[in-house]
Parts: structure tokens; sequence; C-alpha cells
């Protein structure tokens, strides 16, 4: 037996963008209903970003959810870049007029939106989309008992990553992408952070990031092949490769129990236009970055925020500007973002000699990141630039 039933916007994914999307739209009086194919406790837990831009952060505080983060989160004024022996700080109130980070894990974000209370169907199975060309698109699932659903909506906001079923519902995407020669192993230790700000360091090891979650927790990564095994990776050898990366004279890293590490790839992917039909993508499950420029949650937030104002716009007061709009609207600044994060990602990163064919092409382009690197330390047309994206736009 299949249960029927109805709600104006199906939501998939409950992850920042799925999370937020429905929130935002309860505000506005509009029901929704979401799926998410893994546990609460998965989701919650899931290992991720930690960076909040500025209008993320107001953003979380004028919908209600930001107390716990304005309680907890740690309020950063920029980063260190490190390279050639040197460490420098960029400040990024004074060249972005007043724009400031918040530490705060995708964890506890996540965390925060499932409390609200909104009504999600955790550890469904199936779920697929069909109809979206009409104006009664059918989200359907296997509830985690068994019991399958079909569910006539408004519209549905596919929000389920980048192995998510909607992208896949979609025809004619146009798809632009590229796959990096290295991966980042990421571990979270039991140790206060070593360091006040994120450090990002280019070393002739390859690239090393100090960030951390609380005053308690530390949260760092260092660049790996991109076919390396996590076995191969005693707690010894990490450290010891985070000790020659991020050392500097006169500072010192301290170690601790490494309670959690894991391997991530690095791709910049965008699938365009994010809808069709009824269909809206939104975050991951639209456009991917490599994690060097802090910008894929922040990217999925700008996401929801964009199609919730299009949504409320359609469904109550039944006008599809703002909707066939919300491409557009979103691409601009997924590709602002994408350049950000490849350009981060290449200045910082050890590129292997196989990239370029010859050493003398790979030593080029290490000479290359550290002119680039003290431009952006050195000229504050460069450092603006830089802190002006990692800070962030202004929300729209
Ligand atoms: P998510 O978080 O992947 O959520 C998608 C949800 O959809 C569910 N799902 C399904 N549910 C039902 N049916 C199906 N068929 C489904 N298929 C999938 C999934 O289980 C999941 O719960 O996507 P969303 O919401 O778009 O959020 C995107 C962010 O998670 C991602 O961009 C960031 O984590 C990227 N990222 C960072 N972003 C930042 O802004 N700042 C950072 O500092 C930062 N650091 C990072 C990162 C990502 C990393 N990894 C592991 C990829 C650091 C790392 C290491
Ligand atoms: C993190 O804290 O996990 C983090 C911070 C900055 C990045 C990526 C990840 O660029």
């Amino acid at each position: 037996m299949t249960m029927r039933t109805r709600t104006q916007v199906g939501i998939i994914g409950a992850g920042p963008a799925g999370l937020l999307l429905q929130h935002l739209l309860a505000r506005a009086g509009v029901d929704s209903v979401l799926v998410e194919n893994r546990s609460r406790e998965y989701c919650e837990k899931r290992q991720r970003a930690g960076v909040l831009e500025h209008g993320t952060v107001e953003l979380l505080k004028e919908i209600g959810l930001g107390a716990r983060m304005e309680r907890e989160g740690l309020l950063h004024s920029g980063i260190y870049l490190q390279f050639a022996g040197e460490r420098h700080h960029i400040d990024f109130p004074s060249l972005t007029g007043g724009r400031t980070l918040t530490v705060y894990a995708q964890t506890e974000v996540v965390k925060d939106a499932i409390a609200v209370g909104h009504p999600i169907h955790f550890e469904v199975s199936d779920t697929a989309v069909r109809d979206i060309d009409t104006d009664r698109p059918i989200l359907s699932f296997t509830d985690r008992d068994g019991v399958a659903h079909e569910i006539e909506c408004d519209v549905i906001a596919g929000c389920d990553g980048f192995h998510g079923v909607s992208r896949p519902a979609m025809s004619g995407l146009r798809v632009s992408e590229r796959t990096y020669p290295f991966a980042w192993l990421g571990i979270l230790a039991s140790v206060p952070p070593s360091t006040d700000e994120l450090i990002y360091a280019h070393s002739p090891q390859g690239f090393a990031m100090h960030s951390m979650r609380s005053p308690e927790v530390s949260r760092l990564y260092i660049q790996v092949d991109p076919d390396e095994k996590i076995e191969n990776w005693s707690d010894d050898r990490i450290w010891e490769q985070l000790q020659v990366r991020l050392g500097h004279p006169g500072w010192t890293l301290t170690e601790g129990p490494i309670t959690e590490k894991g391997i991530t790839p690095m791709r910049s992917f965008v699938a365009e236009p994010m809808r069709q039909g009824r269909l809206f993508l939104a975050g991951d499950a639209a456009h991917i970055v490599p994690p060097t420029g802090a910008k894929g949650l922040n990217l999925a937030v700008a996401d929801v925020k964009v199609l919730a104002d299009a949504l409320v716009r359609l469904l109550v007061e039944g006008k599809s500007d703002l909707a066939d709009a919300y491409s557009d609207t979103c691409l601009t600044r997924v590709w602002r973002s994408t350049w950000f994060s490849w350009f981060m990602t290449s200045m910082l990163h050890t590129f292997p000699v196989s990239t370029f064919g010859s050493p003398a092409e790979a030593e080029f382009q290490e000479r290359l990141q550290i002119a680039q690197l003290r431009q952006v330390t050195s000229s504050t047309a460069a450092a603006t630039n830089l802190a002006e994206n990692y800070a962030g736009w202004p929300l729209p």
C-alpha cells in the first residue's frame, strides 16, 4: 500500500541546504516535508565545514538559529598564510569594511536546525522524483518502517548533495568540472588549538592547514595523494607531517589524541541551470568546490536564501519572477566562489610533476605560487581581493 499525501515543498536532504530551506519556508508560512536517507545521529556527526561567512552568521541570527552559535562560535578576524619560511596575517575587517568569520562547525548548524522540530523523515530509502515538468511533481520514498509514500508537491527542492537523486533526474544539464591531483586528510584532535586563527601553509612537502572546533578541539588537514588509503596514515605519521609542513620558528604545534580521521577528494563541479520545471537544486546537489576557500556550506546557505524568497513569492503571491531568475541569481555567486576556491587551491597545494610533464614545469608552477603568495601578503589590493572573497559577499 502507498500512502499519498500533499505538501507545498518536498525537500530531499537534511544537510545545511535542506534544513535551512525548510526553516526559512516555515517562517513564511509555507509547509514542507523533508526526507533524508541517513539517520539523525549520522547527520549530526558527519564532520565537514567549520567556517561561516559573515553573511551566513547574520542570516542564522536573523532566523532564530543563532543563539548557541553566538555563545559557542569563535569569532575570527582573518587567516594566516604561511610559505617560504614566512607567516603573514590577513586582517579581514580592515580590508572589507568590518567583515569577520565565525568558526562554528557544520555539525552544530545541522543540530541547531534539526532541533527546531520541523517534519523530517530520517532513514528513508528509494527516494525518487517524477513529473517535474508538470505543476504537481511527485516525491516518493519508503520510510524506515517499510511504508511506501508518494507526496504530491507544488515544488521539489533537491538539497541531496553531490551523490543525490535530484540532479540525475534532470536532463540537458551543462556540466563543468575539474578534479585536482590531490586530496585532504583531515583529523579531529583533543588538544587546544596552537593558533588563534586558521593557518594555511604552502610547503615543499605539500599543503597543510590548522583549523579548530572549540578551545579544546583542533581540526587539521594535510594534502595527500588522491588514491591514498587512511590505513597508511598512523597518528604518528600524521603529526610528523603536520609538524614539518606547519613548522615555523618560535611557534609550537601541540599534539594530542586523534579522535577522527578521513580523506576527502578535491573537486570543482557546476551543473547549470539549477532548475528544471518544478525541481530546484541547491547546495552540493548543484555544485562542489574544493574546501580550500571554505565556501561549500556558505554557498549552500546562499542558494537556499534565494530559493526560499523565490518559493514564497511563487506559492504565496502567485508570481514566478524570482523562481524564473533563481538559477541565474545563484550562479553568479556560485562561479565567483568556484573561482576563489580554485585560486586558493592552486596557490597553496603542491602539484605532482606528472600534472605538468617535466620537473622544470612543476618548478615553474611552484615559483608562480610563491609570487602569488607574496602579492597577497604585501599588496593591499591583492589582499583585499582575497579578504573580500573569503569573508564573502553580502547575502541577496
Ligand atoms: P550535504 O551536506 O551533502 O547534504 C545532503 C544531504 O542529502 C542526503 N541525501 C539523501 N536523502 C534522501 N534521499 C537520497 N537519495 C539522498 N541522497 C543524499 C545526504 O545524506 C545529506 O544528508 O549538502 P548541502 O546541504 O548542500 O551542504 C553542503 C555542505 O555540506 C558542503 O558544501 C560543505 O561541507 C563543504 N565544506 C566546507 N564548506 C564551507 O563553507 N566551509 C568549510 O570550512 C568547509 N570545509 C567542506 C569542508 C567539506 C568537506 N568535505 C568532507 C567534503 C571540509 C571538508 C573536509
Ligand atoms: C574546517 O575547519 O574544517 C575548515 C576550515 C577552513 C577550510 C576548510 C575546512 O578552508
